[in-house]
């Protein structure tokens, strides 16, 4: 795998400005926060998300949202951490939709395969199956929810790997345990 020319357009997005003056986040918050307690949890969080995408996020999606956007590790949701999450999804919303050619609603294995090769990825036809069998709960499509845990995860490893592929020739020899931190890092 090559991944000399992986853009940070991952890393730029989950650095999003939270949307002070989009004041629909805030209503949505206090919908699903409705006895004002200020804080969402999992399970609020995964209605709140329903609320603002009208899509469903699964559980596993939701939690990936609380890994990445509880900056006080509280295991809750507070309303800036919403904000930023809201963000977040949103200008994946867009990305899916870039790549949505058929405007099904959601991304095949081709409209897949494209959108990896325009975030500068250089993966096969194989690793892309594999992918869509891995995060799709029907494996010849992915809803919002898989596309961004796949891209997240992508991204994820990519770096892992880039920083250990200093000449950008695309093998890299790993020592047993630095292989098992790779791995372990995905659970902080
Ligand atoms: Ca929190
Ligand atoms: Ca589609």
């Amino acid at each position: 795998m090559s991944n000399q020319t992986v853009t940070d357009s991952n890393s730029s997005i989950l650095n999003a400005k939270p949307l002070e003056t989009l004041k629909e986040v805030e209503e949505w918050f206090k919908k699903v926060d409705n006895n004002n307690t200020g804080f969402l949890t999992l399970k609020s969080l995964q209605e709140a998300l329903y609320w603002s995408q009208n899509k469903n996020f699964s559980k596993k999606a939701c939690k990936l949202m609380m890994s990445l956007f509880d900056g006080d590790r509280n295991e809750t949701i507070n309303l800036d951490e919403f904000k930023r999450l809201c963000s977040y999804v949103n200008r994946w919303l867009h990305v899916f939709m870039m790549y949505d050619l058929n405007n099904s609603g959601t991304i095949d294995a081709k409209e897949f395969s494209y959108a990896l090769i325009q975030m500068g990825y250089k993966l096969s036809n194989q690793f892309v199956e594999l992918v869509m069998k891995v995060f799709g709960e029907n494996s010849n499509e992915m809803t919002l929810d898989e596309f961004i845990m796949a891209c997240v995860e992508i991204q994820k490893y990519t770096e892992a790997f880039r920083v250990r592929d200093l000449e950008c020739i695309g093998t890299i020899s790993l020592e047993y345990e630095d292989f098992l931190k790779i791995f372990l890092n995905g659970y902080v």
